[in-house]
């Protein structure tokens, strides 16, 4: 080993010319690179030239091709980090990398000396991080779980560390799979560029957000961008959040995940090799590998590193209407009353910025909304509940002493500063200039309370929805631009959309309370819901409710986020899947696109489709752009409303099941809905389905994305399926097949998965009436007439109702023509009633029902389903049979 280090060496140094040039010749074996192996040496946005490939060092060879292959890739033998020093520890290693020698310095300043850590934190979590050994560097400052002691043997991974030329190699123990391995390019770390390759065991890469893009992450040489933007969502642009985790799915159907905490701008770069590479300009390697091996055991470790997503109010969980643009609170109110008169499900009724007074947060317009605070105590006497808009510029230009969020702001420091003046940066936003509170200071808590409770006390809110927070900026950086400096100008920029970190936000060197913004500028919107979220737990003492444009791994902890401004076009109706999906992924259940589309007017037949399809969003709101034609549900034709409120019913009627599905998001970290590969990862058409998505393991929704159509060609996995909108109750039998569904403009194709049981209610116009209705019970069996399923219930709205043990939690199954309850968890006060029960496909004939040993009537209906009423607290365990 000895020997050949030093003769690796010697091979560097006579590479290293006498103008302190490192010379490589593209003929040199080292550059014998199969073309998708190639590690671009090369990421500038403008292309690289033979000359400045050579200086770094680097293999230059065109290649003509409409892809982005690079001409510039790194030799085989790129100088790296040598690991010269590895310990055993308590939690796994320690070690001490060396730079083997020094790289071409064309990033400023190299870090010579690295520390690695590897912690075996679970069975099923790997953890490494790479710091430099000597300084401390940025990391990001949310709490993830402290490991000390290495979990207990065996784990699901193998681990080896490459000692010459640095690198890690991560196997799946049981197949033998690599899942992670470095060896493949140098790892270089700069103060401000820092970068690490992996292979990657297949091209089923999904997750990596945020994205306006399909399901499947294209690895062909594609590059993925993270920099929180206000960026109205389109292909190839870095969006709103920052997610940087990604799911792969392996050959034999297992799952892993690897996710990168870090909050620096970064870029991804996927080559069809399959391979990545993960490029930052600050912070530390901060790396976990989860090793599933299902995709959403992998959300589950995933969700133990960053948090559990919130419980959402059962409210939360009806349709929400909203527009900017409603002009006052009275125009506002008559939407409301005229959804009242149609019989339309509404639980929540928003105002967007019109509702301020010159915009300015926490005001609302005296003359144009003067009966707000009657339209809220309105819409609470109707058990509906009110949200509004707050942007997190705070406005200086008002009358000292005239607007407390700017006079407390500026009494407690609370605001980020300009480095050069340490005075608030100014921007521009809605109310004109403005600065911006520093979700990071210690102090935010106590000044973002007091506005909230301020504005509450005239305008009692239910929840806030929380935009702009990138945050945006109308100017450039700021109102007297951007100092140059190495924050503003990093030696490498990613090729973020706006070419610059300050484009549309504030200058990188802002001054946070403790942080430079180019460090935390992508956690602005996790810290405002955080500081949020513990507002409203303060000021109404009842489960919060927030929906936040930015988001950041955590932000699921705290509320929920819709997809900004989406387009009224049938693509972004298709993209939306996409998008829930993914965030879903992210730990960010409570998620939604604006139905029929924010920008650009609706049709009525596309905004039919999409209240069909946001029926199923977990987070369900209709939203529409200032300027773009009316499209709440009252505002279309009387066929049209009829069509909305059949598929809001619809909604309503599964809500028991789709909050089931939150409780058991929360208790356990896993999804709500899904894709459908999280289910059949080892179907080769269901990895790049994208047009259809489930809700938990049950329910596989097959939207209308077509203009004009009237069926859906829709693929259902193997298994058996049961029509539940259409023919309620046909059976579908298959091995894995795309059959073509009716679906009238009337109807969404909705199906359950044989092997599933799910809860259900009568629906009502509000979730407050429906919670009060009885319950079904839907039962699909599988081939061998087997099914499960569970029903968490909870008083809807109370705090820490898990940790208080203060819900219900029933299991069902059904087994040989036997249906049986086991009650986990009861319910103290409340008491819930099932009402009837619905099971597909029985053998007939049935001679007589059995609900806790006494006879019940029964019908059984076309396709063999069998139905019966009963009378079942749901509290106390019960058995039901039939023969
Ligand atoms: O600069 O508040 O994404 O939902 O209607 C636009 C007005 C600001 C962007 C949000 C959109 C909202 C709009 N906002």
């Amino acid at each position: 080993m000895g020997a050949l280090h030093i003769l690796w060496k010697l091979q560097l140094i006579l590479c290293f010319t006498q103008f302190g040039k490192y010379y490589v010749s593209a003929s040199d074996s080292v550059c014998d690179i199969k073309t998708k192996w190639r590690v671009d040496c090369y990421p500038e946005t403008v292309p690289s030239v033979e000359q400045n490939c050579e200086s770094r060092g680097c293999c230059y060879k065109p290649v003509m091709s409409n892809d982005n292959v690079p001409w510039c890739y790194y030799p085989s033998n790129y100088a790296s980090y040598s690991l010269s020093k590895i310990s055993n520890t308590s939690y796994g290693y320690t070690g001490l990398l060396n730079i083997q020698s020094p790289s071409p310095k064309h990033y400023g300043k190299e870090i010579s000396w690295l520390s690695l850590d590897v912690i075996f934190e679970r069975k099923d979590r790997l953890h490494f991080r790479l710091r430099d050994a000597n300084n401390s560097r940025y990391e990001v400052p949310i709490s993830t779980p402290i490991v000390k002691k290495a979990a207990d043997y065996p784990f699901m991974y193998d681990l080896k560390l490459e000692h010459d030329k640095f690198g890690i190699i991560i196997k799946r123990k049981s197949s033998g799979t690599v899942l992670f391995n470095s060896t493949i390019a140098p790892l270089i770390y700069f103060d401000q560029f820092l970068q690490i390759s992996t292979s990657l065991p297949s091209t089923n890469v999904y997750g990596l957000g945020e994205r306006h893009e399909d399901l499947l992450i294209d690895t062909n040489w594609k590059r993925l961008k993270f920099w929180a933007r206000d960026q109205p969502p389109h292909e190839n642009a870095n969006l709103y959040g920052d997610h940087p985790l990604y799911i792969a799915v392996e050959d034999d159907g297992n799952a892993h995940g690897v996710f990168l905490l870090n909050s620096n701008a970064k870029e991804i770069e996927l080559q069809p090799a399959p391979a990545l590479t993960w490029r930052m300009v600050g912070g530390i390697m901060d790396f976990y590998v989860l090793l599933g091996p299902t995709p959403e055991m992998v959300v589950q470790q995933y969700t133990s590193i960053i948090g559990k997503p919130f419980l959402p109010p059962y409210w939360s969980l009806g349709f929400h209407l909203c527009r900017w643009g409603y002009e006052s609170s009275n125009n506002t109110w008559d939407i409301v009353k005229k959804m009242r008169a149609a019989s339309i499900p509404q639980d929540v009724q928003w105002n967007d910025i019109d509702y301020m007074s010159k915009y300015l947060d926490f005001t609302y317009d005296p003359v144009a909304f003067d009966t707000l605070p009657n339209l809220v105590s309105d819409l609470h006497q109707n058990n509906q509940h009110y949200v509004m808009i707050i942007d997190p510029g705070i406005s200086d230009t008002q009358s000292s002493g005239s607007y407390s969020a700017y006079d407390d702001g500026i009494a407690t420091n609370i605001f980020i500063n300009d480095s050069r003046t340490l005075k608030p940066i100014e921007g521009v936003v809605w109310p004109g200039k403005t600065v911006f509170p520093d979700f990071t200071h210690p102090a935010i808590d106590v000044y973002w309370e007091k506005q909230l409770r301020m504005y509450h006390s005239k305008v009692p809110f239910d929840g806030v929805w929380i935009d702009m927070n990138e945050p945006s900026n109308f100017v450039h950086g700021s109102t007297s631009s951007c100092p140059n400096n190495l924050y503003e100008n990093p030696p490498y920029v990613p090729h973020v959309n706006g070419h610059s970190l300050a484009d549309r936000t504030l200058c990188s060197s802002s001054k946070h309370f403790k942080y430079y913004h180019y460090d935390v500028h992508s956690l602005t919107g996790l810290f405002e819901m955080k500081a949020t979220s513990k507002a409203l737990i303060n000021i109404r003492k009842k489960r919060p409710f927030i929906i936040s444009r930015s988001t950041f791994p955590s932000a699921g902890l705290y509320g929920g986020h819709w997809s900004g401004d989406i387009v009224s076009t049938w693509h972004d109706l298709k993209q939306s899947i996409a998008s829930l999906v993914n965030f879903n992924m992210f730990g960010v259940p409570l998620v939604g696109a604006d139905i029929c589309g924010f920008s650009g007017d609706t049709t009525e037949e596309l905004c039919i489709r999409w209240m069909q399809l946001g029926s199923f969003y977990p987070f369900s709101r209709n939203h529409n752009a200032l300027t773009s034609s009316g499209q709440a549900p009252v505002d279309f034709s009387q066929e049209t409303q009829d069509i909305m409120r059949k598929t809001l019913n619809l909604r309503y009627s599964l809500l028991p099941y789709l909050y089931s599905l939150f409780f058991s998001a929360h208790a356990t970290g896993g999804t709500v809905a899904k894709a459908l590969f999280f289910e059949f990862p080892l179907d080769k058409i269901a990895l790049k389905i994208d047009t259809q998505f489930m809700w938990g393991n049950a329910l596989l929704i097959s939207p209308v994305l077509e203009e004009k159509a009237s069926s859906v060609r829709a693929y259902f996995p193997k298994g058996n399926w049961y029509y539940l909108t259409g023919v309620f109750g046909k059976p579908i039998k298959t091995e894995g097949e795309w059959i073509n569904i009716d679906a009238p403009l009337s109807n969404i194709p909705l199906h359950i998965r044989g092997g599933c049981i799910i809860p259900s209610q009568y629906p009502a116009i509000t979730t407050a009436e429906s919670r009060r209705n009885p319950l079904s019970l839907l039962v699909a069996p599988d081939e061998f007439g087997i099914a499960k399923g569970e029903l968490y219930w909870d008083d809807g709205d109370s705090l820490d109702t898990l940790e208080s043990n203060l819900f219900m939690h029933v299991l069902f199954t059904l087994k040989d023509n036997k249906l049986t309850s086991h009650v986990v968890s009861a319910l103290r006060d409340e008491e819930l009633v099932l009402s009837k029960v619905i099971v597909m496909n029985v053998h007939t004939p049935i001679t007589a029902v059995y609900v806790n040993n006494i006879r019940e009537t029964f019908q059984i209906g076309e396709f063999n389903i069998l139905q019966f009423g009963c009378s079942l607290n749901l509290s106390k365990s019960f058995h039901i049979k039939w023969q």
